[in-house]
């Protein structure tokens, strides 16, 4: 194939790097056509049990078992001697050929995190092989700014004390644009911190960025962001309401929701009873993952009494597959989506979920992972496939500002 025509796979590199909790991770290298491209792969600590998987070392000489270098071999070893020569652009002839390679159903073989690592690579080299920006190269129509949803209040599994709800997040529909989303953002997250101090509470940041105090309940969480939204001069509800991504399969055991911080243990009913008023009294939007991933008949429940009224995301129910999507449609369980390429570990997979979530009317947020990297990717892919939502954490640490960031990039150049 001619090298001036098309982004000719001619090396693929990878190595182990850090991500930001300091565990390590896979990035992969990819020269085509004499253009160099550079692209990080994320990792979850609240992975969803379907997730395709991530192979890690075990070897727990060194990085206590977490280290990534037989993934980075297989990108070396196995996947790149079968890249070269082939058009880095053509994506779905490259992610079919990594799934065949893999030869498993979940990416097992030889790891999600290392067929990602190539899959993102391959566009963004092809993108800056015909010069162009990494949305516009994926989506030569794409023409509107996601909604950032913003995770203030980090718990769970993303900090150590906390809330039981995973994340907390301003959700600023109200702003003019993108630029001005962040300034709303970053003013309460500001005065959030000044409400923390004033109270005697903690002011250090979880893995997502957000602060993560001890608390004396789940409610007082929630109050505390209003309190602040109201500082910052913000009309609670028009300017700014809030979203939870609540990570119910963490704290799911023998059938049952223990909400520790609450002190409460309820089954599926009593938790949709906990959202009903949780929305009732506070200005609630969106709820993710608000029961646990094999809780089918619970989250078409959930969706049936809350799903006219908020938006119900399915997370870990979903992990971007698009046979889960295409059960949850059925079912009726949800009537949005998280989207996480390394969930199902190619760029082309993530497109086909994201298309039949469209066709369903689901509304697709792209999001990051709770131990991400200085890679921008996800920033691009919101833009892209014009997802209405991106979730990339709290405006402080910079594997996270990083997206937003780019971002504000991206706007600019729309
Ligand atoms: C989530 C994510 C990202 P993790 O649950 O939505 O916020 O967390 O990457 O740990 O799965
Ligand atoms: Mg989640």
């Amino acid at each position: 194939m001619d090298k001036t025509l098309k982004p000719i796979i001619e090396k693929v590199h990878a190595r182990e790097i850090l991500d930001s909790r300091g565990f390590p991770t896979v990035e992969v290298e990819i020269t085509a056509s004499g253009h160099k491209s550079i692209s990080a792969v994320p990792s979850g600590a609240s992975t969803g049990e379907f997730e395709a998987l991530e192979l890690r070392d075990g070897d727990t000489k060194r990085f206590h078992g977490k280290g990534v270098l037989k993934a980075v071999d297989h990108v070396l070893n196995n996947f790149g001697p079968a890249l070269i020569g082939k058009d880095a652009s053509n994506q779905k002839e490259i992610d079919d050929l990594l799934i065949n390679i893999d030869g498993s159903s979940n990416k097992s073989t030889f790891g999600a995190n290392a067929s990602l690592g190539i899959s993102m690579a391959c566009s963004v080299v092809s993108a800056t092989f015909y010069n162009k920006s990494l949305y516009h190269y994926l989506n030569p129509n794409s023409n509107v700014m996601p909604v950032p949803m913003i995770n203030v209040l980090n718990g769970g599994m993303h900090a150590d004390q906390g809330s039981d709800l995973q994340e907390i997040m301003l959700f600023p529909h109200g702003a003019k644009n993108f630029k001005h989303s962040l300034q709303m953002g970053s003013e309460v997250f500001h005065c959030l911190k000044k409400e923390l101090k004033k109270q005697g509470l903690g002011t250090t940041v979880g893995d997502e960025g957000g602060f993560a105090p001890a608390l004396k309940s789940n409610d007082h969480a929630i109050e505390l962001l209003l309190n602040s939204i109201e500082k910052a001069g913000f009309n609670i509800g028009n300017d700014i309401s809030l979203a939870l991504d609540v990570a119910a399969s963490s704290f799911y055991k023998n059938h049952k929701y223990h909400l520790k911080v609450d002190g409460s243990v309820l089954d599926t009913d009593g938790m949709i009873g906990f959202y009903e008023d949780l929305i009732k009294k506070y200005p609630i939007v969106s709820i993710e993952d608000g029961l646990d991933e094999n809780d089918w008949e619970g989250w078409a429940n959930m969706n049936k009494v809350l799903g006219s009224k908020i938006q119900i995301v399915g997370d870990d129910l979903f992990v971007t597959n698009v046979k889960r999507l295409s059960k949850g449609r059925k079912e009726k369980a949800a009537n949005s989506i998280l989207v996480k390429p390394k969930q199902i570990g190619t760029l082309t997979e993530t497109l086909e979920v994201i298309s039949m979530a469209k066709k369903a009317n689901f509304s697709t947020i792209i999001s990051h992972r709770s131990g991400d990297t200085e890679d921008t990717f996800i920033a691009d892919l919101a833009v892209a496939t014009m997802s209405s939502q991106i979730k990339t954490g709290s405006l402080a640490r910079s594997e996270r500002v990083a997206k937003y960031n780019r971002l504000l990039r991206v706007e600019e150049e729309l």
